[in-house]
């Protein structure tokens, strides 16, 4: 959003002010300032125009600058109505050099999970990816992961969901005691770098959000089926603000990981690019990997797909 248009809103937000003041103190002309309300209205920012001046009295669209209206989050938006990958676009983004950008979407097209599965992103959900350029070592960058994962669940608790997160970066919402559980969200990170420095990293997070049960997958939930509606610029605005939160204090990541995982003292089958294992996931490292009690011994799974087992 340019400065003008920001400078207005910020100060139409706190009660009303006449356009002559409002030309006044931002040194533009009243024309200037008719028009930039115009394109603030047409942007969705509902702008009363009282005998008293311009006040803001509501924020209804789903937009960038609805959303980075408030955002306290140092991330600017692109917003697309429908795109083919928000993934897709993040990387043609991070290519040029951008940094601290959300792609967001209404829906996707060709959207993709991890290992070039489907992705289902009807209108109504949150399909958003990061651009990140963190200088941290590649070792880390699984952190970046796990802090969309957490900043997610969180969005989502406060929407009134029992989310939960599933290793590595599944938020589902659990259906029994056992371990059972719907899926809400995915993430597919992707990255860029050298083995000592990560270029650009974009962790993709698809959040079922206003989104009926019926056009999803099998085993997939959203918030309008577990706890109603709701309004999806404050959701990326939380998203967004827990999120920035934890990748400047990266050591918070995994501690809040493991007070949300539904995964820890469950029953595990994880398949790794090689082999399988069976046993009781008991923690997560330092780094996000999973640690696995197996008949043989603990052991450490930095990725791959992981099955939650009944009890046995
Ligand atoms: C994921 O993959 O869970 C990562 C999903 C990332 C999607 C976001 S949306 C924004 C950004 N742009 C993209 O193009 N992608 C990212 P994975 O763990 O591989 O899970 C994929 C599996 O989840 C599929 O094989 C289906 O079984 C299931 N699935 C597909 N769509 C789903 C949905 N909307 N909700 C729940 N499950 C779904």
């Amino acid at each position: 959003m340019n400065e003008t248009r920001r400078a207005i809103l910020e100060a139409i937000g706190d009660g009303p002010v006449s356009g002559p003041d409002l030309a006044e103190d931002l040194d533009i002309s009243r024309a200037a300032v008719w028009k930039q309300i115009d394109a603030l209205r047409e942007a969705g920012f509902e702008i009363e125009g009282g005998s008293t001046g311009y006040e803001l009295t509501d924020v209804a669209a789903y937009n960038a600058p609805a959303i980075e209206y408030g955002l306290e989050a140092p991330f600017s938006i692109e917003y697309h109505d429908a795109i083919g990958s928000t993934n897709d676009r993040a990387r043609e983004l991070a290519t040029e050099g951008a940094s601290d950008v959300g792609v967001l979407a209404d829906e996707q097209t060709g959207s993709r999970g991890r290992l070039k599965r489907e992705w289902t992103a009807p209108s109504g959900g949150v399909w958003l990816s990061i651009v990140l350029r963190p200088e941290v070592a590649p070792t880390r960058a699984s952190l970046y992961t796990l802090a969309a994962a957490v900043a997610t669940t969180r969005a989502a608790r406060e929407a009134g969901v029992d989310a939960r997160i599933k290793w590595p970066n599944d938020v589902v919402v659990p259906v029994d005691n056992d371990g059972g559980y719907r899926k809400l969200a995915g993430i597919l990170t992707e990255m860029e770098g050298e083995t000592d420095r990560i270029e650009w990293i974009i962790p993709g997070i698809g959040v079922n959000v206003n989104i009926d049960a019926d056009d999803l997958p099998r085993e997939a939930t959203s918030i309008r089926a577990e706890a109603g509606d709701v309004d999806r610029r404050a959701f990326v605005q939380r998203l967004l603000e827990e999120f920035g939160r934890l990748r400047t204090d990266l050591e918070a990541v995994v501690p809040a990981w493991r007070e949300l995982a539904l995964t820890l003292g469950q029953r595990v089958r994880v398949e790794r690019a090689s082999d399988e294992l069976i046993g009781e996931a008991v923690d997560v490292t330092d780094s996000g990997a999973l640690v696995v009690e197996t008949d043989d011994g603990r052991e450490t799974v930095s990725a791959g797909d992981c099955e939650h087992l009944r009890p046995r």
